[in-house]
């Protein structure tokens, strides 16, 4: 679907709402009830997750802004000039539009999102700034589909994946996608990339605990989106927020926890849920600066240049092809 009555190319490929129905029932099937994080952005989800982002205990988007303003210009340098900018979950874009400013006459800008409304946002904000910035959104699944990023044949492709959402991936996942990413660029091209660092367990933790209650929202939200978009009845009041950070696998697990035994039922469906059992719903791998640079290079890449702040909690990387 393509909308030409806005000053900016709009491409939905966004997948039916089947998919959200049909991962919620497989992952409800599984021994370990899980269900994939790509799914909390609904609108409400998305708002959330912007909540989370101001939140003083949640470093993360806070720290990458710091690196990505303060370094804007080392970046927008290392990218080089005439870039064609393809930003994966661009969700507000203020991640971005750090470095926009710096970069030398960029030819056009790609934001690529879950969230429609998110997407529309982008769009217009980005042309308040820079009108003359040729501006393609796409509604896709990134994890579904790349086809988008075939279609930039022009040099310099610079694939944007801020936010650390790298980290959402299972370890070899990571390292698969990379590597998908990495045979879509040309010979020039490169990706910027945003990586949550290994740190303190107390930090880590009080990160995914915030005392206001605003990640357990955005965690619960995902049992509303089911009520709202299926045929469900959960009583999301049943459910608790639980997070934690497992040494073992360097990363953060968020669950939502059973209070009692219960049916859920969903669909034609019906789920037993014993008291205390969990539904997996978020990883947030760590990594040690090492640890990604061994990614990277499991996956083809080439650590080119690293950004990190003073205390070294989060790293924005260039990576290339070898
Ligand atoms: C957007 C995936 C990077 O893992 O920190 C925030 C999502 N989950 N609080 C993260 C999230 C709970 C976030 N990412």
């Amino acid at each position: 679907m393509k909308k030409t009555n806005l000053p900016y190319t709009l491409v939905d490929l966004q997948p039916d709402v089947s998919s959200f129905k049909e991962d919620v029932i497989a992952g409800f099937e599984k021994t370990h009830k899980a269900l994939p994080a790509k799914h909390f952005y609904d609108k409400t989800g998305s708002s959330l997750f912007n909540a989370i982002t101001k939140l003083p205990e949640y470093y993360v988007s806070r720290t990458e802004m710091d690196i990505l303003h303060d370094f804007g210009p080392d970046i927008a340098e290392a990218i080089g000039g005439r870039a064609h900018i393809i930003e994966l979950g661009s969700g507000s874009f203020d991640k971005i539009n750090q470095v926009l400013p710096f970069l030398k006459s960029p030819a056009s800008y790609k934001p690529v999102d879950i969230s429609i409304s998110a997407l529309q946002d982008t769009a217009e904000r980005v042309l308040e700034r820079y009108p003359d910035l040729e501006v393609t959104g796409i509604c896709a699944d990134y994890t579904s589909t790349l086809d988008f990023l075939h279609q930039d044949r022009g040099n310099n492709k610079t694939i944007c994946f801020l936010g650390s959402t790298i980290g959402n991936f299972q370890k070899e996942e990571a390292a698969a996608f990379l590597q998908s990413l990495a045979g879509e660029l040309h010979d020039d091209g490169q990706i910027l990339i945003g990586v949550d660092l290994k740190k303190d367990t107390a930090v880590l933790h009080n990160a995914y605990n915030d005392p206001a209650g605003i990640t357990a929202a955005f965690n619960l939200n995902i049992l509303e989106r089911m009520n709202k978009e299926m045929k469900a009845d959960i009583d999301s009041a049943g459910f608790t927020h639980h997070a934690f950070y497992s040494e073992e696998n360097g990363r953060i697990e968020m669950h939502l926890q059973s209070s009692k035994e219960q049916l859920v039922s969903l669909e034609e469906h019906t789920f037993h849920f014993s008291k205390g059992e969990t539904i997996h719903t978020e990883n947030s791998h760590k990594f040690s600066i090492a640890e990604f640079i061994a990614l990277a290079k499991q996956s083809h890449l080439n650590v080119d240049a690293f950004w990190t702040d003073e205390k070294e909690w989060f790293g924005v990387f260039l990576l290339k092809r070898p």
